[in-house]
């Protein structure tokens, strides 16, 4: 991982999860970090925590950390990100699309309007606002690395996930599309999908229901958000001429969004 030190990488959804953990491991391995998303407090508190991984992995350089508070969904907001950034962190080397969620496991007909148009706001619209803003430099550089988290639910559809899988749907097909564009770049464009992994992602589908999140992975052992940060930085860190274009990775005991095995 010598690869990645003093990169800037960029972490949407950053303040828990997947990102959360992504934003340490990358701490670790000596990048400097942009870190998004809407809770201040729990972004600055990540912040904290990436910045005692760095000094105590002792590497020398890197640990430059930027929390922005912002929300993906809203256009002007990610059109004044670089205000928000200092000078020297403004080459984005990769930038990790990561914010997102799922609210409900309604069917169609019963699906709040608000719930359909903030989930496609936030893990398609949002995800190409950030994508367009920062490839633009990118391109101007001829180098870099967009990584988008897709999903399980972006290959394969299940009942009551009718929007959030359309979203991880478009995910795939979006990121598809941008890496034959970039074809004759130096530029990566990679996709993780991750099965469950048990991070707040359940919490805020149910709607604050922590036994209705915990019941999800019941009897089974669920990936946490530090095995995806490990494939993360795994794919992160490759030699600049291979592209990890895409990483499916579920538990050992799930097979499908409505396959698993439980109780061992
Ligand atoms: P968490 O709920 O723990 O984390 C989601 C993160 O996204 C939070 O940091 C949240 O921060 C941020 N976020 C949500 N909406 C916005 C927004 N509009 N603008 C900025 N930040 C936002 O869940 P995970 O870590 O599990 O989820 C991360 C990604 O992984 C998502 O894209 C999810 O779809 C995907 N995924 C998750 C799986 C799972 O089983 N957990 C499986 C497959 C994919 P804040 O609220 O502070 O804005
Ligand atoms: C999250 C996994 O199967 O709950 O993307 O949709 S699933």
């Amino acid at each position: 991982t010598s690869r990645l030190v003093g990169k800037t990488v960029l972490i949407t959804g950053a303040s828990s999860g997947i990102g959360a953990a992504t934003a340490i491991l990358f701490a670790k391995g000596g990048s400097n970090l942009i870190l998004l998303a809407r809770r201040a407090d729990a972004l600055k508190a990540v912040a904290d925590a990436a910045t005692e991984a760095h000094k105590a992995s002792g590497v020398q350089g890197g640990g430059k950390i930027a929390t922005v508070q912002l929300d993906v969904s809203d256009r002007a907001q990610v059109a004044g990100l670089w205000e928000k950034v200092p000078k020297d962190l403004r080459d984005v080397d990769v930038l990790v699309n990561n914010a997102g969620f799922v609210h409900g496991v309604e069917r169609v007909g019963e699906i709040n309007a608000s719930d359909i148009e903030s989930m496609f706001a936030t893990n398609v619209f949002g995800l190409i606002a950030m994508t367009q803003l920062i490839v633009k430099d990118m391109k101007a550089r001829n180098t870099g690395h967009i990584i988008n988290i897709g999903s399980v639910a972006g290959r394969e559809p299940y009942v009551g996930g009718s929007i959030y899988c359309a979203t991880k749907h478009a995910v795939r097909a979006f990121t598809g599309s941008l890496m034959r564009e970039l074809v004759d770049t130096q530029i990566r464009v990679s996709e993780i999908q991750p099965g469950m992994v048990e991070t707040e992602f359940s919490v805020v589908r149910f709607r604050g229901d922590k036994s209705a999140a915990d019941k999800v992975y019941e009897g089974i052992t669920p990936l946490t958000g530090e095995d995806i940060a490990e494939e993360i930085v795994w794919v992160a860190s490759r030699p600049p001429h291979v592209n990890l274009a895409e990483v499916f990775v579920l538990p050992t005991n799930q097979a499908s969004p409505t396959l698993a095995h439980r109780g061992g």
